[in-house]
């Protein structure tokens, strides 16, 4: 008998004795599905210095096999993101850049365009004074719809720089009808059965104004465009105070959740490992999809049901593969735990206002040792019990460090 099996029949008794059907929590966590994303692999992050690490990846080819091992180590990272231009592949074929993703057991995700990067988007992209600025910048997103047909993604995920620095600067409202014009002429031209997802953060690189602060702005804008426009949520882009849940719960609500940036709003973007500071927030995040897919309203619980899970982190200082391993992970346990909230019982105690006893409920869920739980579901699997380990064991950081050798990052002050 494994190690983790008396502890897991003891605890799925537990959980039986709480009317919880266990067998239907590990389908759900098999079916789980996070997003890794093609710059977490390279030596990017930090607006300060981006250290380099011996074997980060610097080709796209690499980082498909690096997010091929962690889908192996965890099995339920499937896909991974890419971010045009970095990714862009030789001659343009990205009919063999799908191919090589599919041969290593992952398919390519969210089609990430790049409107930050060149020089003259300085004042801007879409909301750039320049016109001729404003269409460079929606040829390219265009040019990412195209994109997402050659790979086969179904979801354009936005981010812009976009803002001013000095008030007097720019029209705000000029800022704004520009943004709208640019986005609908986005949203025209997406693929079929596609969406857009847009996400906001409420400062920085702009610092008196940002084009898109925040969710209500996205979710105007996403109501405006239509149903294939959604929201993007990227934890990192909230000020501390921020009830994340509460929002999520509101778009799941009006059916515009599209998708998750998960990182840490402790750095105020992409950089630490999603649940490190607070797994508790994290949890309370997955409580509330797991309570909207399971509640069978709509549209709350068919969104619930296709929203994108994707990191959205580049570690600077922790190397790179444990960080996105350790990601997952950290997903798949908030998330194991809301499946065990007992969502009829919290139900009654929140109806009749036992303000406690609901708390407590849910709190008894979260503090619930799932390890065994998961190490069940994971050998049911046929992935290694303890990835992190697993990992260590398998010689793929050694390979990796004495195939690439150690390249010299980009970012940062350099
Ligand atoms: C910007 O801070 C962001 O969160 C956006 O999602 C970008 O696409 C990503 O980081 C990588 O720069
Ligand atoms: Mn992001």
């Amino acid at each position: 008998m494994s190690d983790h099996r008396a502890a897991y029949e003891l605890l799925a008794e537990r959980l039986a004795s709480q009317d919880l059907d266990v067998e239907a929590i590990k389908a759900a966590l098999k079916r789980q599905h996070i997003e890794t994303p093609s710059w977490g692999y390279a030596n990017s992050g930090t607006r300060f210095k981006a250290f380099a690490w011996p074997g980060a990846a610097t080709t796209t080819q690499q980082k498909l096999d690096d997010a091929a091992m962690v889908h192996r180590m965890t099995g339920i990272a499937p896909s991974v993101a890419i971010h045009i231009p970095w990714d862009k592949p030789e001659n343009e074929d990205y009919a063999a850049m799908r191919q090589y993703a599919e041969a290593q057991g992952i398919r390519l995700g969210a089609v990430n365009p790049n409107v930050f990067q060149d020089d003259e988007y300085r004042l801007g992209s879409l909301g750039n004074p320049d016109p001729a600025i404003q269409e460079r910048a929606l040829d390219h997103i265009l040019e990412c719809c195209q994109i997402m047909e050659a790979v086969g993604s179904r979801d354009l995920s936005l981010w812009f720089a976009d803002g001013t620095n000095y008030a007097g600067q720019d029209s705000l409202r000029g800022r704004k009808r520009r943004f709208e014009q640019g986005l609908e002429a986005v949203y025209r031209h997406l693929p079929e059965g596609s969406r857009m997802l847009i996400e906001y953060k409420f400062f920085e690189p702009a610092f008196y104004s940002t084009d898109i602060p925040d969710w209500g702005t996205a979710y105007a804008w996403s109501l405006k465009l239509g149903p294939q426009a959604q929201v993007l949520v990227d934890l990192g882009h909230h000020a501390q105070g921020v009830n994340i849940e509460q929002i999520v719960a509101f778009l799941l609500d009006e059916g515009k959740l599209g998708g998750f940036h998960f990182n840490n709003r402790k750095y105020a973007d992409d950089d630490l490992i999603v649940g490190s500071v607070n797994p508790y927030e994290l949890f309370l995040i997955y409580n509330e999809l797991v309570g909207a897919e399971q509640s069978g309203d709509e549209p709350a619980s068919a969104t619930a049901s296709q929203v994108a899970y994707m990191i959205d982190q580049c570690h600077n200082i922790e190397g790179k593969m444990i960080p996105m391993i350790y990601s997952v992970l950290n997903c798949q346990e908030a998330y194991a735990k809301a499946l065990l909230v007992p969502r009829e019982r919290l139900a009654q105690a929140q109806a009749a206002g036992e303000v406690l006893e609901a708390h407590r409920i849910l709190t008894d869920a979260y503090r619930t040792d799932v390890g065994p739980l998961l190490a069940q579901v994971r050998e049911e699997m046929g992935v290694p019990v303890d990835p992190i380990a697993a990992y260590r064991a398998s010689g793929y950081e050694e390979k990796i460090r004495a195939e690439r050798g150690t390249a010299t990052p980009s970012g940062g002050f350099q």
